[in-house]
């Protein structure tokens, strides 16, 4: 059932809020006792290699938006050219197999995810359940961010009102005020695990309001804490499908991480380096993720395959391998990139993209789009080669999301980058605590002039 506004949510939330705290001792706990563990870790490789080369920086590279630089340390995840990405060692299908699921599901819960990410170990299916009431716990919003989302112009997009939210949710930081109040610098870790925890556990609702909002009545259904994170989110937005439910859990633990160098990734942990809170961090990771070869690929994605979809209905033509390929032709001509292709890092196709079309596979085998979305995964990689600028011809994560979504009755895909969003907070929150727990200092690398390098090598 769906209530206007949100005091049932906010009672529901608050009961929850009540729930005993032995919930939450045992993620705690396993944390306060590895965090030592690491610490020593840090200073050991930094005693045994602190003066090895990792690899020299061309000036390419310095132009070239550092690609391959080996400059950072970033432990929830790695990404392999080849095989894709690694979270805590685990590829995506081991997630699948490894991973606590609900009951009757299939596919990985992201509280498990969230376990994983945070200890560097699988969880059991009870500390998955303690991340879901950890989540449940501290999910409250305070009073003015609700009012706030329902006060931005609906033509606002999502993305700027999510990050606009997430900064607005900074007055709940508890590390903020623990800094205020002189909190020692070995302290750090605790109070940034306490906003890391709240922050996950708030996004949900406040994702779910920009949705109800811009797209709908503004309605928005009670917060239940009987549900899984997905699920109860997946009600928050409006379905009650538990096949949706499944897509959102698998959406939401593919989606979580990619190593550091990405620009959401990249952006949190140097925002987070001069100690800004984790709420201010994520929100500047969230303006990253809204540019358009980076999250906002999804959305593009969807509106070149309904465009593609429109365009071949007015010009009577069925889709075909060579439509398809006349018609990416086309774009690249137009001097616009292939949404959804291509990688920085990656060059081969996309684990996540491979995953993503087995759900396809297995759940929607029929639909329109998916057969849209399969014609062109047997062109494009052969037109980007052929046009030859593109290092990576493969799809990537983006290419099919928007077509999964579309099928449960999301069709509005200006909002797809939030979900996104939601899920990148997993990872480059777990790794924000590790930066705090690890004494991280401030990002400052060295830039150089142009005449500077001129005058050094000319
Ligand atoms: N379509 C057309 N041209 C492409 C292309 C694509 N899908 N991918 C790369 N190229 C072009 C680049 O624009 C670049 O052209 P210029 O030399 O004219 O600048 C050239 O090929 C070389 O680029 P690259 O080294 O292969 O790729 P980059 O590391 O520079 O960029 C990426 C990577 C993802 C930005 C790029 O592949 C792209 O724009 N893809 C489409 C957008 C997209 O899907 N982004 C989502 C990525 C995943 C994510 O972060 O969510």
């Amino acid at each position: 059932m769906l209530a206007r506004a949100s005091v049932a949510a906010r009672s529901a939330i608050a009961s929850a809020h009540g729930a005993p705290a032995r919930s939450m001792s045992g993620l705690v706990d396993r944390l306060t006792a590895l965090v030592p563990e690491k610490q020593a870790e840090k200073k050991a490789v930094l005693a045994a290699h602190g003066d090895k080369v990792l690899g020299n920086v061309t000036v390419s590279q310095a132009y070239g938006g550092a690609r391959g630089v080996q400059c950072m340390v970033w432990d929830t995840s790695l990404l392999d050219a080849e095989e894709g990405i690694r979270f805590r060692g685990h590829s995506i299908p081991e997630l699948q197999e490894k991973l606590p699921k609900a009951p009757g599901g299939d596919e990985p819960l992201p509280e498990g995810l969230i376990w994983l990410l945070l200890t560097g170990e699988l969880p059991t299916a009870e500390q998955a359940k303690e991340v879901t009431e950890i989540m449940h716990q501290r999910a409250a919003l305070p009073d003015h961010v609700e009012p706030m989302i329902r006060a931005f112009p609906k033509s606002m997009h999502p993305m700027t009102q999510f990050s606009s939210a997430v900064l607005a949710l900074q007055t709940e930081s508890k590390f903020a005020q623990a800094y205020k109040n002189g909190v020692h610098k070995t302290e750090y870790w605790k109070h940034t695990l306490e906003d890391v925890l709240d922050l996950m556990a708030k996004l949900p609702r406040v994702a779910a309001l920009i949705y109800r909002n811009t797209y709908h009545d503004g309605t928005i259904a009670d917060y239940d804490s009987s549900l899984d994170y997905s699920a109860n989110f997946n009600r928050m937005l409006g379905f009650n499908d538990t096949n949706f439910d499944e897509l959102m859990r698998l959406y939401l633990t593919i989606h979580s991480d990619h190593e550091g160098g990405n620009v959401s990734a990249h952006a949190t942990h140097l925002v987070g380096s001069a100690l800004s809170d984790p709420y201010l961090s994520f929100s500047a990771g969230m303006n990253g993720l809204a540019g358009p070869l980076h999250g906002l690929a999804n959305q593009e994605v969807l509106d070149w395959i309904l465009e593609l979809q429109r365009t071949f209905a007015e010009r009577n033509v069925e889709v075909s391998p060579e439509t398809v390929r006349d018609y990416t032709w086309e774009t690249l001509n137009a001097g616009k990139v292939v949404p959804g292709y291509g990688h920085a890092v990656l060059r081969k196709t996309d684990p996540r993209y491979t995953c993503q079309r087995e759900f396809a596979l297995k759940h929607l085998p029929d639909s329109e789009l998916f057969k849209i979305v399969s014609s062109v995964f047997e062109v494009v990689p052969d037109v980007l080669t052929e046009h030859g600028k593109t290092q990576n011809p493969w799809p990537n994560v983006d290419a099919h999301s928007g077509v999964l979504l579309m099928n449960y009755g999301m069709t509005e895909n200006t909002y797809y980058t939030v979900l996104f969003g939601v899920s990148r907070a997993m990872g480059v929150l777990s790794q924000l605590f590790w930066d705090r727990a690890l004494g991280m200092p401030i990002e400052r690398p060295k830039s150089l002039t142009t005449e500077w390098i001129k005058n050094k090598f000319d």
